[in-house]
């Protein structure tokens, strides 16, 4: 039947991974992205939970699986629960958003850690987003818009500020990471290695995709 596809028909598959304090509102975005749902008393996240939600850029169809944990607080037991999840986490990961809560100082404070830890996970290339959400809380900011734009700068990351309440910029701030993702891997297709690979290359560096099992199994190598 002329544009129908199914479900599982997709051009590209990319991990994306939420991070960031407990609190800031991660599961929340996801689910406003995902489901267009908001909770207002959203309990704290067990384990890892993912969702999928699949869009089109440039004509192709880019389904988006989104990785989301508890950004708990580390108690001697959780660190050592933690260590043994936290490379699964974050493996194949080709796009990060990493949230603070813009009334809560002590989470933007919190970002230069989340940052290391996904650094220390990651493909340098990583694409990743700075988020202050909770927006809609203007009488209650703590983080001034300016200072988290130029950290965001020095460290070369894109930056939005967002509402998972009244929707505001979540959409916009899951596309932009997206059409980054695919810009670097539609660029690397058009540059070559078409031998059928299974590995895409962010700016330069090569993740195996091999490796990382069925998740990215189609990543970057099947413009079907
Ligand atoms: N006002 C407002 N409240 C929000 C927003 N996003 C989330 N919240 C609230 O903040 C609280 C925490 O949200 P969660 O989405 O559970 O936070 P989390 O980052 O997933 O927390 P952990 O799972 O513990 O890491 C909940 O009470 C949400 O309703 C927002 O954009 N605006
Ligand atoms: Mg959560």
């Amino acid at each position: 039947m002329a544009g129908y596809r199914p479900e599982d028909d997709y051009d590209y598959l990319f991990k994306l991974v939420l991070i960031g304090d407990s609190g800031v509102g991660k599961s929340n975005l996801l689910s406003r992205f995902t489901k267009n749902e908001f909770n207002l008393e959203s309990k704290s996240t067990i384990g890892v939970e993912f969702a999928t939600k699949s869009l089109s850029i440039d004509g192709k169809v880019i389904k988006a699986q989104i990785w989301d944990t508890a950004g708990q607080e580390r108690s001697v037991f959780y660190i050592f629960r933690y260590r043994a999840i936290t490379s699964a986490y974050y493996r194949g990961a080709v796009g990060a958003l990493l949230v603070y809560d813009v009334t809560r100082h002590s989470t933007f404070e919190n970002v230069a850690r989340w940052l290391k830890e996904l650094r220390d996970h990651t493909d340098p290339n990583i694409v990743v987003m700075l988020i202050g959400n909770k927006s809609d809380l203007r009488h209650l900011v703590a983080v001034q818009t300016e200072d988290a734009k130029a950290f965001s700068e020095r460290e070369s990351l894109y930056f939005m500020e967002t509402s998972a309440l009244t929707a505001t910029n979540v959409e916009s701030a899951f596309t932009e990471v997206l059409s980054q993702i695919y810009k670097i891997v539609s660029k690397r297709a058009v540059e070559g290695s078409s031998d059928g690979s299974t590995s895409v290359s962010l700016k330069g560096e090569t993740i195996d995709v091999k490796q990382e099992g069925s998740v990215l199994k189609r990543m970057g190598c099947c413009s079907s």
